[in-house]
């Protein structure tokens, strides 16, 4: 299988030479599109949605209709993994994501398992299936999972949490249990992306959205010790071609060295950290992604233009492999017309 029509994004992300500064937004599919709420609404819930191939394909391509991205992501939650462990996955309204059967037992931690993808996630790798014909090879398709300690986070707590507060007792209490949650978590995460990427999902994404709230120490040994191992099983290469793997902590600037070297051929960033200094401390180890703050697409159009030239003036000249992202997911009250202002800005933009 050849290369999509347009890899910038596929290149950037190797850190080959691109024509323009490829760009996809993090969350792009999104209740910030009404025709997302659309289709939602005729899915009947957002589960619904997730668990319908050709659904979760409408959603996935609505996006790429009104922006000129250079990537699309598979419409599915993170959240589908813990789901497939039998933990009971539900949204109430306005509360966000919860689970009906929280991990808190020891009993439960010891019966915990991977549950095999062409099984019980199944609908998953056929919408990426779904997802592929219909993308035709014009863009790549970009696959994800949390991270095995961002799943854990939702697991203990039993759903969000302001303060990680049972999942972090746990931690300091019972180690023991918490590294046996994470290694049953890092057995799923890399079954769940391999049998994405034999699909068709030309990169993939980890999203440790919650390891920034760990301690200095208890992120490597917790959060990154775990993304290694994940990334050490993948598939690196199909059809000939390299899979890249894009490894995003919310929180993570400091510890930037450490995540680039975890195996990763790129790292996500929020808004917190400088993208030139960020290049110059990698190296030429990884590619960079990132990192406007997602508020800003809240502003006017011209601000927006502002703001993205300043993020691309801040990766810096004469070096390859940046692409453009939100900081962090794109929030859900954001005018559709400041993203159109965005993807033109970073497209039109020439590299000094
Ligand atoms: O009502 C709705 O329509 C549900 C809102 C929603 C959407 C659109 C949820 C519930 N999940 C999603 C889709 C989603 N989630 C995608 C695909 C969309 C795309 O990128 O185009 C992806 C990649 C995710 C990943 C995800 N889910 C993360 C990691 C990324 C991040 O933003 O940090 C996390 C933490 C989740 C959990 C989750 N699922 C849904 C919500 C509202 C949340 C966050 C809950 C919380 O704040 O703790």
């Amino acid at each position: 299988m050849a290369r999509p029509e347009n890899d910038d994004f596929l290149r950037a992300l190797l850190r080959e030479p691109t024509t323009r500064t490829p760009v996809w937004l993090m969350r792009q599919a999104g209740r910030y599109l009404p025709e997302y709420c659309e289709t939602r609404k005729r899915a009947g819930s957002f589960l619904e949605l997730c668990k319908t191939p050709s659904l979760a394909c409408e959603v996935t391509l609505q996006p790429l209709a009104r922006y000129d991205l250079d990537a699309a992501i598979l419409f599915s939650d993170i959240l589908t993994i813990p789901d497939a462990m039998g933990l009971g996955l539900y949204f109430s309204d306005g509360e966000g994501p919860k689970f009906e059967r929280p991990l808190r037992e020891e009993w439960a931690i010891r019966d915990l398992a991977a549950p095999d993808p062409y099984d019980h996630l199944r609908y998953v790798l056929d919408a990426v299936a779904e997802i592929r014909r219909a993308l035709n090879n014009s863009v790549p398709l970009i696959g994800f999972s949390g991270s095995p300690f961002t799943l854990a986070c939702y697991m203990v707590e039993g759903g969000s949490s302001d303060d990680f507060r049972t999942v972090k007792t746990m931690l300091y209490d019972r180690p023991d249990l918490l590294h046996r949650v994470l290694e049953v978590n890092a057995e799923a995460v890399t079954r769940y992306l391999n049998a994405q990427i034999e699909c068709g999902v030309q990169a993939v994404q980890i999203f440790d959205t919650w390891g920034g709230a760990l301690s200095h120490a208890a992120f490597r040994e917790f959060s990154l010790a775990y993304i290694e191992r994940v990334i050490e099983g993948l598939t690196k290469t199909r059809d000939g071609e390299r899979v890249p793997c894009i490894v995003f902590t919310k929180g993570g600037g400091q510890w930037l060295e450490a995540i680039a070297a975890c195996g990763c051929d790129a790292v996500g960033l929020d808004w917190t950290t400088h993208l030139g200094e960020a290049r110059h401390r990698v190296g030429e180890k990884v590619a960079l992604q990132g990192n406007m703050d997602p508020i800003a697409l809240f502003a006017s159009p011209e601000a927006v233009a502002r703001e993205a030239t300043r993020v691309l003036e801040s990766f810096g000249g004469g070096m390859t492999g940046h692409v453009f992202n939100l900081g962090h997911g794109i929030h859900q009250h954001t005018p559709p017309d400041n993203v159109a202002v965005l993807v033109e800005t970073v497209h039109r933009y020439v590299r000094k």
